[in-house]
This record gives structure tokens, C-alpha cells and sequence, in this order.
């Protein structure tokens, strides 16, 4: 760990996060494993989406799918996190997705906690502060043609995010808009204030990926749980549409590679 915290790699992922709000780290999940996890990925998504396809999304995807567990802790992704967050790093969200074919542009926004659209948030201007790591572990190539997601470099750095209503319209095409790409078993890592969307899917191929986001053990994760005091009092009672994060099943959680367990026991449900 200690090593790899110093590695170069680790030292220009810092770097380039912090000057561009976003970076690619390359092979995390290594060439000969990918294809196993993508069916696996692909499969579950497609059984248990809460969208309509050709957009597959499921949240607390771990509860469905543990084929990326044994990555989640990778030791230079543990290493960017150390510096980051400093001890007992955890995940926040995981949730399978799929952008299939004829998938269109989404609105322009930052991830939560700093999406302003959320009841639970940290209201603007906000802090400059890393809070929440967005990872995208692409399952399939991320291309500009099949909707590589399209990201605003350096936005992390603004005290705000758009809004309807405001100058800083979600549906607004930015100066400097780039997409994320890279091959199968790469992850691109953006900061959640880092300003993204969805890119359309021009090509005939779905686009799979798994966007894991992981946060310092400070941040309350309680109001992406449904059925907390926090959940129906912070979002439910102002009938929010925050974003959600099922738990994970004890006996699942008790089957997790060792290495995954800590980012996650913060997540058991204690009843399954
Ligand atoms: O799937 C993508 O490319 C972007 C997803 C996204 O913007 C999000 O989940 O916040």
C-alpha cells in the first residue's frame, strides 16, 4: 500500500484529477477476466433494471451481482483513495448500467451530494473539497460513437452545479465538453462535482458499464437508504428523487472476497 501510494501512477492520477476533474486508470480489472464479468454484468443489469431498455440501471447493484467484487479493492485504486480520503474508505453507490443503442444525451449535472437537484445535498456555493469518487468500470470499450460519458473538465472546480431554471441550464452544451474513453477493464474516475452527462449511443453494441462511487467514512450515506430515519425524513418527506442504495443481504455480504468487505459493511441488511 504504501508503495503504491507513492507510485507514479498514483501521483499523476492526483494530479489529473485535481487539474481536470477526471482521469482513466488503466486495466483494473484485467483482459483475460473481463468478458466473464461483462456477461455477468450485462445478464443481471438487463434482468433487473428499474428503466425501460435500452437503458439499464440498477442500484444497489452488489445485491444482484458480486462478478466485481474481488476488483473494488484494487491496491492502486486503494492507494488514490488513501490520498483522498484518508483512512477507511467506503463505497457510497454501486449500480449496474447499461446505455444501449439509440440512447440519447442526458441532462448536465454533478453526482451527489453536490447535484442540487437532491434533497439531500450540500447546498451551493460548496466546499472545495473531494467527497465523492465517481468510478466508471467499463465492461465494454467507452468510445465517443457508443456514449463514452461525456464530462466538462475542470467544472470540479466551480461552487455550483446546473439547475433547471438557472444560466446553468442542465440541457446546455459546454465549452470543452470531452467524452471517457478507454478499453474493457479500464475505470475512469471523475470528482462528483466534476459537471457530466450521458453521451447519446450511436453504434448497434450496448455500452456496459458499473459505476462504483466511493466516499470518506464522514460522508452520512443514510439518505441513499431507503427505510432509515434519515431516508423518510430528509427525502421522503419532500418527495424527493434522490439517489438510492440498497443494501446488501448479510448472507451475500458474508460470501464477499475479504478485501471488499470493508468498503461495504456499512451496507449489510442484517434481516437477509
Ligand atoms: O452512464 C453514463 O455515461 C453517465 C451516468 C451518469 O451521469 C450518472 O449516473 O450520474
Amino acid at each position: 500500500m504504501k508503495s503504491a501510494e507513492s507510485s507514479p501512477e498514483v501521483l499523476e492520477v492526483l494530479a489529473t484529477l485535481q487539474r481536470d476533474g477526471y482521469c482513466l486508470m488503466k486495466g483494473l480489472i484485467p483482459s483475460h477476466e473481463i468478458v466473464a464479468v461483462r456477461e455477468s454484468v450485462g445478464n443481471s443489469v438487463r434482468k433487473h433494471t428499474s428503466l425501460p431498455m435500452p437503458q439499464g440501471y440498477v442500484t444497489g447493484f452488489l445485491r444482484h451481482d458480486q462478478s466485481i467484487a474481488p476488483y473494488l479493492a484494487n491496491p492502486r485504486l486503494l492507494a488514490v483513495l488513501d490520498r483522498l480520503f484518508g483512512d477507511y474508505p467506503r463505497i457510497s453507490m454501486l449500480t449496474g448500467t447499461i446505455n444501449g443503442p439509440g440512447i440519447k444525451r442526458g441532462d448536465v449535472h454533478a453526482d451527489w451530494p453536490f447535484n442540487q437537484n437532491s434533497k439531500a445535498r450540500i447546498r451551493a456555493p460548496y466546499p472545495d473539497i473531494v467527497m465523492n469518487l465517481v468510478t466508471m468500470w467499463m465492461m465494454t470499450d467507452y468510445t465517443i460513437e457508443n456514449g463514452g460519458t461525456m464530462v466538462i473538465p475542470g467544472s470540479h472546480k466551480r461552487d455550483y452545479a446546473p439547475r433547471h431554471g438557472t444560466e446553468h441550464d442542465p440541457k446546455a452544451k459546454y465549452e470543452g465538453e470531452v467524452q471517457l474513453q478507454g478499453k474493457a477493464g479500464d475505470v475512469g474516475l471523475f470528482d462528483a462535482r466534476t459537471w457530466h452527462a450521458i453521451a447519446p449511443n450511436v453504434t448497434q453494441e450496448e455500452r456496459i458499464g458499473v459505476i462504483v462511487r466511493y466516499a470518506p467514512w464522514w460522508l452520512n450515506l443514510q439518505t441513499l437508504r431507503p427505510g432509515t430515519p434519515d431516508h423518510r425524513q430528509i427525502v421522503e418527506a419532500n418527495k424527493g428523487h434522490d439517489s438510492r442504495v440498497e443494501p446488501v443481504p448479510r448472507s451475500i455480504y458474508d460470501r464477499l472476497p475479504e478485501s471488499a468487505k470493508p468498503l461495504v459493511f456499512h451496507m449489510i441488511d442484517e434481516s437477509c
